[in-house]
Parts: C-alpha cells; structure tokens; sequence
C-alpha cells in the first residue's frame, strides 16, 4: 500500500529569517521546517567530510575511535525499537568501511558534546538555543531516585545533543521524539528522507485493540504501540486508520537543518552515507506538551498496576518508579525542574533591574525582559494545570536560600544569560556567572513544596519587580495577558 503524500515540509533560507519570525511561525505554531545557510562556519563540516563529499571516516577512527557508542541494528526490530549493540566507533567504522551485507549499522545517539566538550564541533545555531532542556542537565540530573536521593544515570540520560552516523539505507523507525520535545537535526553530509505525520492524525496509528480497549474504558490507549515501520505492509485489520493518514514528506541535503515540532511522528531514511547532529530540547513553547505527555504516561502507569492497589503499601510511591523508568522523569523530577527554571528566570531579571540605572540599560530595550516574563507565564500556566486536574503527591521542596547558592544553580543562571544574549543579539549584555543577591529574595518564603507555591512565588516576584519601577507594564502585562482576567 503506498502512502498519501500531502505536501512537502517548507524550505527557508535561516540567514533571512528573525528569530521573532521563527518563533511565531514555527515554534508555537508547532510547524516544521527545512532551514539553510545556518552551518557554513561548523568544525564538523571541514572535518567530518571528506574533499569527494563523503564521511571521513577515517578522522572519527583517529581521533574519536576508542568512544563506546550505541548502534542499531537497522534490520532487527526489538520491542517498539532497533535490537541496539555497544561498540567503539572504531569497530562501528571498520564494520562500515566492509560493507557487509549481513546487516545495516546505524551509530545513534552518540553523546558527542558531552565526551569531547573542548572540540567545537558546532555552534548551535540562535533558533535552538532557548533550550531548557539540556542547559538544565548541564547542571542537575533529571531524575532523582527517592529512596537514595541519587541522581540515576539510567534513567535520565546525560544530555540530548546527538551525533547519528549511518551508511546508506540506514534508517529510524517511526516515533515521535522523548518528552514530546522538540527536535533539530543538521546533516553534516549525505541526505536524508523524512517522513511526517501531523499530531492531529496521530490516533490513525493506534492498534484496532488498544483503541477498542479504550473506546470501553478498561485501558488506557498505549500510545507506544504503533507502526513500526510505514513501509511495511500494515495490517488493515491491525491498523484501520493507517490508509487514511496524510504525510509530509521531505528530503534533507547536505548542509540542510530541519526542525521537528513537539508530537510529530516521523521515520527517517538515509538516502545516501550520512552524518548528523541531532538535539532535542523544549522550552516555554513547548512544556505544555511535555507536561500532558507525564500526565497520560502516569495515567497509563497507573492503569496497569490497578489490580495491585489493594496490597500495594505505597501504591503511588510505585506508580511514579514506573512514570520515571518509563517516561525518564516523574511529577517530582517536572516539578522541581520548573521550579528551578523559574527561580532562575526571577534571578536574571533582578540582575537585569539591577543593571537598569543607566538610560541604555537592558531593562529599557526590555526584548530579553519580555522573554524571561514569557518563560515565567508559561511555568505558571503548567503549574496552574498541574494543580487544576488534581495531581496529588509528593512533589518535592525546592528550598529557596539553599537553591540561590548552589554552584550549580549559579551556573544555571549564567547557562540562562548566555542563552538569551543569543538569542536577542545582546552580546554586550553581560554573561559572566551572576552572584545571587539572597537581600532580593528575603521578602519571599523559603520554600516552594506545590504547583500552588510556586504560582504564588511567580506572581509575588513578578509583582516586587514591577513596584517602584517604570517598567512595571511589560512585566505584568506579559505575565497575565495569557490569562488576562486574573490581572489585578
Ligand atoms: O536521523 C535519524 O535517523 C532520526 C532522527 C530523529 O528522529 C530526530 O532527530 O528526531
């Protein structure tokens, strides 16, 4: 059965679009996009590719060739996934450079940033930077195990900043990405065909089962179990939907990056011997979609388990294990994540205020102002939602004198600043690593423990910044213009 093709993903050269126009067009309109011109100045793309246009292979042996990596076996299916095997890139390579028939490799998921942090493969580029995301994980781990207090390296991963290789025919089954984030994903060199299928069609992919289960309430849809391949040929009785879905299609040359959006299934061919980078990362656009995503994964969990309730001592104790080993985070780990994120937006614009006496103040030109206000209405429109579909449970103390100096809260902050000078131009704006002044915050409480605490600290903080402050508008009209009727 061959696919309903619906059109092709936009093209657009990067050097002639703001970012105000890619935020407006394609982040929160959750739309995606092939954008060029943006990787002329890459490391990688004078090393990593060869005079003739192919993988130089042979610099990746050299240099990188003892890093253990993971690669998938392109033609062993494993559960929802590609059978995964760990080697060195050296032995990856060798294996390439055979040939063999036997089965296509694709190295994936390559932490590449995070091994080599000293070699500047690449700058990624402004579009991507308001990345939550990872500039969070530079400095804590996602998930905290409760019982340890531990961070859990096998649950949360180190950081989502990608290197994929893989010879022609290579390929990824079709998913939509951890989180719901979003992702980017620049080809280096050969190309790569995509395939995309809008959220608004997703329910086309599910098991006739699951949604009959669903239909009579006695399971949750598992959304995980769907196509795994588009291409194969799918069972009408399995997937009914399937024939009627609509895909976007787009093939990515060399020097090309595309933007996937939150909750776009996709499945990826390589056209040619290709090397990319791959991030995915979300920021204020996109948290809802992370946050809806933890609920119906918890739901799911939860579901499973029901039989247990009665004998189970902690039964949601249980349920939150299974969101974190499934999802990679739970409520707890969210909640302390946006809870940081906003004590650190709050810090930036007190040190912005701080900064404001002069006339040519940041404070004044106010883009970076409205952006962190912005980050602000969003983690208070997820916190609002969190304590509105009656989420209970331990969600964990962020202390607010503890936070304020902690090295890595600081570094948090600086990661912050440095994100937003980029993304609005400012380079004079200073980046160093700001020193928290605790005199700012002793008018607030020393502890944020619900999604009801911190939308009282966001309002309180936002309020204190605005008084006595000729700025006031732009603050509070940014934070309640998304919910104009609580403005006071
Ligand atoms: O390039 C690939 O094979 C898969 C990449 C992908 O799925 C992504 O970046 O979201």
């Amino acid at each position: 059965m061959s696919l309903k093709i619906g059109g092709q993903i936009e093209k657009v050269n990067g050097r002639q679009l703001s970012y105000s126009e890619f935020a407006e067009k394609y982040l929160a309109q959750n739309q995606p996009v092939l954008l060029t011109g943006l990787m002329d100045d890459w490391t990688a793309s004078k090393h990593w590719v060869s005079a003739n246009a192919q993988p130089n292979l042979l610099f990746f042996s050299t240099h990188f060739g003892k890093s253990k990596v993971q690669v998938a076996d392109c033609d062993t299916r494993e559960f929802t996934d590609q059978k995964r095997i760990e080697m060195s890139v050296s032995e990856f390579i060798n294996h390439w450079l055979q040939g063999s028939r036997e089965s296509v490799l694709y190295l994936k998921d390559w932490h590449f940033v995070k091994e080599y942090p000293e070699y500047q493969a690449y700058i990624t580029p402004r579009f991507f930077t308001d990345d939550w995301l990872n500039i969070y994980l530079d400095n804590y781990g996602m998930h905290v195990d409760p019982d340890t207090d531990q961070v859990n390296n096998d649950i949360c991963c180190s950081d989502y900043r990608f290197v994929y290789m893989g010879a022609k025919g290579s390929w990824t089954p079709l998913h939509a990405d951890v989180f719901r984030s979003y992702s980017w994903s620049a080809n280096v060199c050969g190309r790569k065909k995509w395939l995309f299928l809008p959220p608004q069609q997703v329910n086309l992919l599910f098991d006739r089962h699951e949604q009959l289960l669903a239909q009579y309430g006695t399971k949750l849809v598992n959304m995980k179990n769907t196509v795994y391949d588009i291409f194969d040929d799918i069972s009408e009785i399995k997937f009914p939907g399937f024939k009627k879905a609509i895909w976007l299609e787009c093939t990515q040359d060399q020097n090309e990056i595309i933007f996937v959006p939150s909750g776009w299934y996709h499945q990826v061919h390589n056209l040619e011997d290709t090397i990319s980078i791959n991030h995915n990362w979300f920021n204020g656009y996109n948290l809802s979609w992370v946050w809806d995503l933890l609920l119906r994964d918890y739901k799911e969990a939860k579901e499973y388990i029901e039989d247990i309730k009665d004998i189970c001592d902690d039964f949601e104790g249980l349920c939150q294990r299974n969101l974190a080993a499934n999802t990679g985070m739970n409520f707890k780990d969210f909640f302390i994540f946006i809870s940081r994120l906003s004590l650190a937006n709050v810090v930036e614009l007190y040190y912005l205020r701080g900064e404001s006496s002069s006339e040519s103040s940041i404070w004044h030109c106010s883009a970076i102002v409205k952006h962190f206000a912005l980050n602000l209405a969003s983690i208070r429109k997820i916190a609002l939602k969190m304590k509105s579909e009656a989420v209970q449970g331990n969600f964990g103390i962020i202390n607010l004198w503890e936070t304020l100096s902690d090295p890595k809260f600081i570094k948090l902050c600086a990661g912050l600043g440095r994100i937003y000078s980029v993304v609005h131009e400012e380079e004079n704006w200073s980046c160093t690593v700001k020193k928290v002044l605790m005199a700012d915050f002793e008018k607030y409480g020393s502890q944020v423990c619900s999604p009801e605490d911190l939308v009282t600290f966001i309002d309180h903080a936002v309020s204190e910044l605005s008084s006595n402050c000729n700025e006031q508008s732009t603050l509070l009209s940014v934070l309640y213009e998304i919910q104009p009727r609580q403005q006071k």
